[in-house]
């Protein structure tokens, strides 16, 4: 056996067995119907990559003020969470695992998203620059309004709901979406946050609300359900912090002291060099007692290098899993791996979501 076999051994992730250690990321891609329910084809789309160790769904908003985007995809209604439960029946019937990915966009929406045409919340009354994909098109994010005091229980009691709904629709468990610029990593990072009450200006008053939302989904999921995904030194979404390294120890800290069951990391710029800033991201591997997933730009060679290092237990692969429905397979076989198309990312039906054929498919088309 060669040392490179640790990511197909399979890994004890809380009360659930992984069969590897292969995690397919969230990936967006915006082909929720009416109702912001699940596309049917999200259930071919994710039963097709159940041999992961563990899924990871696209980003779903927790409310309507927490969407961004176009067509993604909710987890607050009766409807989504019908339509998930497909989802999870399938993955299910296939010996796979998922879980949902928790979001709220904060200040990257636009107000034809929001109720009444309102502005997007964030921390600080504070326009990222960046755009967002809505009515077909893309467009400038809206001005946003700071959450007042009194609003903040809300944006806590909407992510223990979302976490709720999820366990009712048949999930394994959650990520809290605390990366990318979206509203958890704006309250934390002070490039977003300019507040001067309870939830601003010291770490431990930015890290607050990613702490206390953690606090309320691991109350309802369970701990040992319960994941969570940042992003250090991301600049996505016009996000900055002056001093991540301390921002990101004490929250690893307190998330461990949570029990959380994993810690996800976007290593450098997401989707981006891995190499955008110095951090020590060991320092958030030693503090965190729970499982360390690792992602960004991981290949097998990386994969393999970094778990027999004992520097992560978990690699999630992002772009490779669109285009690789049986990606693990062909890792393990060190078969060629289609390229993933962009166009076909965001939006549309089948094409480039379905219909990425697998090796066995590649290698035989009659079948
Ligand atoms: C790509 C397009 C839209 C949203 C993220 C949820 O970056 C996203 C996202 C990615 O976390």
């Amino acid at each position: 056996m060669s040392t490179s076999s640790k990511l197909f051994e399979p890994y004890k992730l809380g009360p659930i067995t992984l069969s590897n250690r292969i995690v397919m990321a969230p990936l967006t891609r915006n082909r929720a119907v009416a109702g912001l329910v699940p596309n049917p084809l999200a259930v071919d789309y994710y039963g097709q990559r159940a041999s992961a160790g563990l899924l990871v769904t696209e980003a779903s908003q927790i409310s309507q003020q927490g969407q961004g985007y176009q067509d993604t995809p909710g987890i607050y209604s009766r409807e989504q969470v019908a339509g998930w439960r497909k989802v999870t029946n399938r993955v299910h019937e296939r010996g796979g695992r998922i879980f949902i990915q928790l979001w709220h966009v904060g200040r990257i929406s636009h107000t034809s998203l929001q109720a009444k045409g309102g502005a997007p919340v964030a921390p600080s009354a504070i326009p990222a620059k960046g755009k967002t994909f809505v009515n077909g098109t893309f467009a400038d994010v809206s001005a946003p309004r700071a959450l007042t005091l009194e609003e903040i229980p809300g944006i806590i009691e909407g992510f223990r709901r979302g976490a709720a709904n999820a366990l009712e629709a048949g999930f394994d468990g959650v990520e809290i979406h605390g990366a990318n610029g979206y509203l958890l990593d704006q309250f934390a990072k002070d490039g977003a946050n300019k507040r001067t009450d309870a939830y601003g200006g010291s770490i431990e008053n930015r890290a607050k609300l990613m702490l206390e939302v953690s606090k309320a989904v691991a109350a309802e999921a369970g701990a040992e359900r319960t994941g969570i995904r940042i992003s250090p030194v991301t600049p996505a979404n016009d996000i900055s912090d002056s001093n991540p390294q301390p921002l990101f120890d004490y929250i690893v800290d307190h998330l461990s002291a949570l029990k959380l069951v994993y810690l996800h990391v976007i290593e450098g710029a997401t989707g981006g060099p891995r190499d955008i800033a110095l951090f020590d991201y060991a320092s958030l591997r030693k503090r965190f007692a729970g499982a360390y997933m690792a992602n960004n730009g991981y290949d097998l060679e990386l994969a393999n290098k970094v778990l027999a290092a004992g520097e992560a237990d978990l690699i999630a692969f992002g772009k490779l899993f669109i285009s690789n429905p049986d990606l693990v397979e062909r890792l393990k076989h060190g078969a060629p791996l289609n390229a993933p198309d962009k166009a076909t990312f965001y939006g549309g039906g089948a094409k480039g979501y379905t219909d990425y054929p697998t090796l066995s498919a590649a290698l035989d088309p009659a079948e």
